[in-house]
């Protein structure tokens, strides 16, 4: 997709994230903003990912279907990729300032491909853990599909709260990095905790509405849910124009996303 230069994100909006944040971002590969979606928006969300979640738990194995990919076998729910596909309501979300300002910021620019819109319900006992991994590793980084165009990794993730997180629900853990590390090979070892120090391994416990933002190169994971509660995020994921060439699993994923001006 060309880059476009439409008037409205000409001008750069007023400025949400700090230096600070944006220096914690490439020094130690992630920073939070705490309360960024209200309790209303919240449950809005909250709402889509039940709806989703009961069809999930309909099909049984993996699949795509109504625009979205569901991983699932049984009643475990692995993922659901691109949840937009079957809740449209979802979109407006990957398009909200509040998430592309600081995105913008970091990647100095304000326009965007949204590659992920994806849900992590881990429910109580189903054992979903997410092990320790860069998110270069899915973005194709390395091969054909991926140019990491502005030399920095090009990506930002964010995860939204959707239910409160905390340290016996398998809040994700990030072992703080500075992102000129780049990738370095967790998913190629036989012995990934020897490329890093896990005892510097930071849960990050978040109340509904707080936002992480992370680069790919951030070294993160997270163990299964062991309370008696879900533990839902919403991740959002977007790539700088022209860094990504692979088509996404969904109805409208890799669509191009702007920051309009205020
Ligand atoms: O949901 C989680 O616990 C893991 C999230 C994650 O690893 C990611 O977004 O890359």
């Amino acid at each position: 997709m060309e880059l476009q230069n439409p008037e409205s994100i000409n001008k750069r909006p007023s400025l949400l994230t700090t230096n600070e944040q944006i220096n914690n971002f490439y020094d130690q590969g992630y920073f939070v903003i705490k309360n960024l979606f209200n309790r209303k928006e919240i449950q809005e969300i909250s709402l889509a990912f039940d709806r989703l979640q009961e069809i999930a738990l309909t099909l049984k194995t993996t699949q795509e279907f109504m625009g979205s990919q569901f991983v699932v076998e049984g009643t475990r729910i692995d993922r659901i990729v691109w949840m937009a596909g079957a809740e449209p309501s979802l979109l407006k979300f990957g398009e909200d300032a509040r998430l592309l300002k600081p995105v913008s910021q970091i990647l100095d620019i304000n326009q965007f491909d949204q590659l992920i819109c994806q849900g992590h319900y881990k429910l109580p006992g189903d054992k979903v853990k997410f092990d320790w991994h860069q998110d270069c590793q899915h973005r194709g980084y390395g091969d054909v599909h991926w140019k990491d165009v502005d030399g920095k990794g090009s990506y930002v993730q964010t995860l939204m709260a959707i239910d409160e997180v905390t340290l016996d629900n398998g809040p994700v853990m990030f072992v703080p990095t500075n992102t000129k590390l780049g990738y370095i090979g967790l998913d190629k070892h036989p012995n990934p905790l020897e490329l890093f120090d896990i005892n510097k391994a930071e849960p990050v416990l978040m109340q509904p509405g707080d936002v992480a933002f992370f680069s790919p190169y951030s070294i993160h994971g997270s163990a299964p849910n062991n309370s008696n509660k879900p533990r839902r995020v919403f991740i959002n994921g977007f790539a700088y124009p022209g860094a990504n060439s692979k088509q996404y699993p969904g109805y409208g994923s890799g669509r191009r996303v702007y920051l309009k001006s205020e």
